[in-house]
């Protein structure tokens, strides 16, 4: 009783918050990795390297090949679900930030398997994504994405990173660190 009366407190604090000081929430978010440790879901891990798991995406730790996420192989010549390597060529990563907040910046550390074409989308239902970027001709690296690139309002409760096209099928898709 005491923990969920404890949510609800904090849970009232946000929208309020919201409703009457959207932008100091951001200037809160941008100083917090609000992402490190939330809850991730993604569309397949690969199955030969099966601790490469979604939450090493958010464990904080960059620039480490042993701590980041790996998809299936992107080749379109298999399920995301089962054993085989081959899975969807899209797949995509969220983030259950547990709140709503108004974000200031999202930054992806991808691994030399990177998505060629990728949205970032919140989401404050989990079911309903809206665009907030868009990159069609994306280089890779750790890239940082700040409010002025975003192309819609950011008030999310979920993050996905949406990967359409990978650099090389066979390379799925692999990011070390998302804030
Ligand atoms: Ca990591």
């Amino acid at each position: 009783m005491k923990t969920l009366k404890k949510v609800f407190f904090s849970m009232l604090i946000t929208a309020l918050l919201l409703s009457n000081f959207p932008y100091s929430v951001g200037v809160h978010a941008s100083e917090t990795n609000i992402a490190l440790n939330k809850p991730v879901t993604t569309s397949s891990v690969r199955p030969a390297r099966s601790e490469l798991v979604g939450a090493l995406v958010v464990d904080g730790i960059d620039d480490d090949e042993s701590s980041r996420w790996s998809s299936k192989m992107a080749t379109g010549l298999g399920e995301n679900e089962g054993p085989s390597e081959d899975g969807t060529v899209e797949q995509w990563i969220t983030v259950d930030l547990k709140n709503v907040y108004d974000l200031s910046m999202v930054y992806v550390s991808w691994e030399g398997a990177y998505a060629k074409s990728y949205q970032i989308q919140t989401s404050l239902d989990g079911t309903n994504f809206t665009d907030i970027y868009v990159n069609t001709n994306a280089k890779g690296g750790k890239k940082t994405i700040d409010k002025t690139s975003f192309i819609n309002p950011a008030l999310a409760k979920y993050v996905r990173v949406k990967c359409n096209e990978p650099v090389k099928a066979s390379w799925g898709i692999q990011f070390m660190k998302l804030n």
